[in-house]
């Protein structure tokens, strides 16, 4: 890569020491660049890596250090760091730059005249399994495609390969320490209660989310959910939803007593030979779908390549056991409404449904759960530090201690053919690494007793 003039003679510092802050490190030392790192943990994860790629970098740690601060003329902050800490804004000098490192990566691609175009994915929920369905789909058209972002490949790590397309995951954390994204299309999936401990707001964190549609030349939006569009929809913009689809937009139509994924009125696949369930899952194909299309991708090989994805681990994906009851492993729900889009995509007259609840709620307010937890779901075992809290809005719940109780206690309440469920609407760091080991952990219990 060429030498980047607009970051020479700058005192750079990058905060975080974990995947991002050690991919900014990857990308200053190629550039050839002195920087700092300041991480407020005390042993931040990246620590060996980073004495590996540059011995003799200073590492700050164990606190936001005001004098780094106040040096610096660019500071690169990681998504997980606060940057509106007043341990952060007060110590800045006059005219430095805070930003994260997608908008660096933003302004690289610009300052190159890079032809790569970006489409960009925001969301709630359904991110990584529309970014992944948009992966899945590119490589079905043998377009030159690459996934980046809150999928977990920081961006900096690509940003010497060329694509034609990056298919980036952005987070509320990421859109909020960026301003020069130009997508080719970009979309808000859409907004419920998340990361309210960080947002404070609704509406703040929402205004965040919709600043994705600043200057893309395609808005693909819900038109289900008004929340989520763009307050001046462009007259190009692709919309997406449910039902029947005007001329130019993504919908769902009745053919025959089948359901069809449909542009307007063209069907594009049935429902049925979807491999992933649920109608949340039908929204996201038809956002990927409408993501595609407004970056020229070819429709008919688009929609044929919806019919071999899979789906993603921990995202409402059955697990195999032999003792007749139905496991559904859905950790990756951590707000409200993925919950809810898990409960009304399963719940049926048939089956009994059995929900596994709880875990750090991030501040959310969890009475919007109250409807569906009374109408939808039989029994609700509830876990971890907000699960008495979820316990309160049915009558008859059961509070458990840990997953293998919660998975015990399910089996004792379940009869053959029963719905298990865990969709915790909550994050999982009060009792395990990740949602990932939540979700591996409840895979175990269950086979093991199965
Ligand atoms: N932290 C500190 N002090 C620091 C730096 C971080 O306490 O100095 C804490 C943060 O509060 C956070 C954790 O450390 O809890 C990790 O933060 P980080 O910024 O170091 O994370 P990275 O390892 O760089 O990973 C980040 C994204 N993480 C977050 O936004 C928390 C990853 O998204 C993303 O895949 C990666 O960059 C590459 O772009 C993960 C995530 O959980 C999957 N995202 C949230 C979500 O999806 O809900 C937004
Ligand atoms: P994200 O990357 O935004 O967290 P994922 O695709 O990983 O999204 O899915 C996270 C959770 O949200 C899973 O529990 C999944 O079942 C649920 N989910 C996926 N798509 C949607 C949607 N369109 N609406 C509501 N919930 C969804």
């Amino acid at each position: 890569m060429k030498q980047l003039g607009f970051l020479q003679n700058k005192q750079i510092l990058v905060l975080g020491l974990g995947a991002t802050g050690l991919s900014c490190a990857r990308f200053l030392t190629k550039q050839g660049l002195a920087f700092v790192i300041n991480d407020s943990r005390q042993n931040p994860p990246g620590k060996q890596q980073l004495s590996k790629l540059k011995p003799q970098v200073q590492l700050i740690t164990g606190r936001w250090d005001a004098t780094a601060i106040a040096k610096a003329d660019l500071i690169i902050a990681s998504p997980g760091v606060d940057v509106n800490l007043p341990e952060i804004q007060q110590p800045r000098k006059a005219g430095s730059e805070l930003i994260g490192d997608v908008e660096l990566y933003c302004q690289v691609l610009q300052q190159q005249t890079s032809a790569t175009k970006l489409i960009a994915v925001t969301g709630s929920n359904g991110k990584s399994t529309v970014v992944s369905l948009l992966a899945h789909m590119a490589g079905s058209c043998n377009i030159n495609a690459e996934l980046a972002g809150n999928i977990g490949v920081p961006v900096l790590d690509i940003v010497d390969q060329h694509f034609d397309f990056v298919i980036l995951e952005l987070s509320s954390f990421q859109l909020e320490t960026m301003h020069s994204l130009k997508a080719q299309a970009a979309t808000v999936l859409n907004i419920s209660d998340d990361h309210l401990d960080r947002h404070n707001t609704l509406e703040h964190y929402s205004a965040i989310k919709h600043t994705i549609y600043n200057n893309a030349k395609v808005q693909v939006f819900n038109r289900q959910q008004l929340i989520a569009q763009p307050q001046e929809i462009a007259a190009n913009a692709i919309s997406f939803g449910l039902d029947a689809a005007e001329n130019g937009h993504f919908g769902i139509a009745n053919i025959n007593g089948k359901r069809f994924l449909c542009f307007a009125d063209l069907p594009l696949i049935e429902c049925d030979n979807l491999p992933l369930v649920g109608r949340h899952n039908q929204e996201n194909c038809l956002a990927a779908l409408a993501l595609g299309y407004a970056s020229g991708w070819p429709l008919a090989a688009m929609a044929q390549a919806l019919g071999s994805f899979e789906g993603l681990e921990h995202r409402c994906k059955q697990v195999p056991s032999s003792d007749g009851i139905v496991w559904v492993n859905d950790s990756k729900a951590t707000n409200i409404g993925a919950t809810i889009a898990a409960i009304e995509g399963l719940a049926n007259a048939q089956q009994q449904l059995i929900l596994i609840a709880g875990g750090d709620g991030k501040g959310a307010d969890f009475n919007e759960l109250k409807p569906v937890l009374n109408q939808r779901v039989d029994q609700l075992i509830t876990l971890g530090q907000d699960g008495a809290e979820i316990g309160t809005l049915k009558a008859g719940s059961i509070a458990v201690n840990n997953l293998d109780e919660a998975v015990s206690v399910a089996r004792s309440l379940a009869k053959t053919n029963d719905i298990v469920l865990l969709s915790p609407a909550c994050a999982s760091i009060d009792m395990f690494e990740n949602y990932m080991q939540r979700g591996e952990l409840f895979m175990t219990a269950v086979r093991e007793a199965s």
